[in-house]
């Protein structure tokens, strides 16, 4: 097992050296993609000992993270952890999912959170918990977490997969076309911290979550 973090990153200089930092002890190569920050997120998270992925024109967050897939593929990394650079997710929960990928031998292991109305701002307790049941009937599997952009998955099993995301629907996306291939799912519990309620997101609540939905029901129904 070979495993590479990919870590978008978009004007996350507070958070972005302790989460790289923090990665580094669990995988072989933390990467971070750095698309436009203005802040000098690529220059800050190169200084913790990240490899840096730069752009000069922001993209979305699942284009940051499309490169960083193609960039792991070419280097042989065998598995991939996706987390945030917003210090949302812990990344000592990393070998927790690492445990859970080797003991299920799941193709791909979803961070779940487990909601709780106490610890999460309202919309996104009911966006979360409403959009994991519809995703498990457009999945067809049981899907606990369908947002959670703390994952770990196996680049084989997406060898011959279009991948076409550019923003918030690269989860689904990625859910939608691995169940359809054939590949096992598993959950591993992780924590997510909300710094200052729902503040500090970069996605824009309806906006996005539009685009979520038509994508999805895209990628389900009409083999996007
Ligand atoms: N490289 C890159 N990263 C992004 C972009 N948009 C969001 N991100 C990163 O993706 C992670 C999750 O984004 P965020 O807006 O916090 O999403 P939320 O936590 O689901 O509300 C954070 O680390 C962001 O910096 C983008 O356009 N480019
Ligand atoms: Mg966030």
């Amino acid at each position: 097992m070979r495993t590479c973090a990919l870590i978008p990153a978009y004007n996350e200089v507070p958070y972005i050296a302790d989460v790289v930092k923090g990665t580094q002890p669990h995988v072989e190569k933390v990467v971070v993609i750095d698309d436009g920050s203005g802040d000098g997120t690529g220059e800050v998270a190169r200084d913790a000992g990240a490899t840096c992925l730069r752009s000069p024109r922001n993209c979305g967050k699942a284009s940051a993270l499309r490169t960083g897939i193609d960039f792991a593929r070419a280097q042989n990394f065998t598995h991939v952890i996706t987390l945030d650079g917003d210090g949302q997710h812990w990344p000592e929960d990393i070998p927790g999912m690492l445990r859970v990928a080797e003991e299920t031998g799941a193709d791909l292991v979803i961070g779940a959170r487990s909601f709780d109305r106490a610890s999460m701002p309202r919309s996104r307790y009911y966006s979360n918990t409403i959009g994991s049941r519809v995703a498990s009937s457009l999945v067809g599997r049981e899907i606990r977490d369908s947002q959670s952009g703390f994952r770990l998955f196996r680049l084989d099993k997406l060898r011959g997969t279009k991948l076409r995301s550019r923003y918030y629907e690269l989860e689904m996306e990625m859910l939608i076309k691995m169940a359809r291939s054939g590949c096992t799912i598993a959950h591993a519990p992780v924590r997510t911290i909300y710094h200052d309620g729902e503040a500090r997101s970069k996605m824009r609540p309806v906006r996005d979550t539009v685009r979520v939905c038509l994508w999805s029901v895209a990628f389900r129904f009409l083999g996007a």
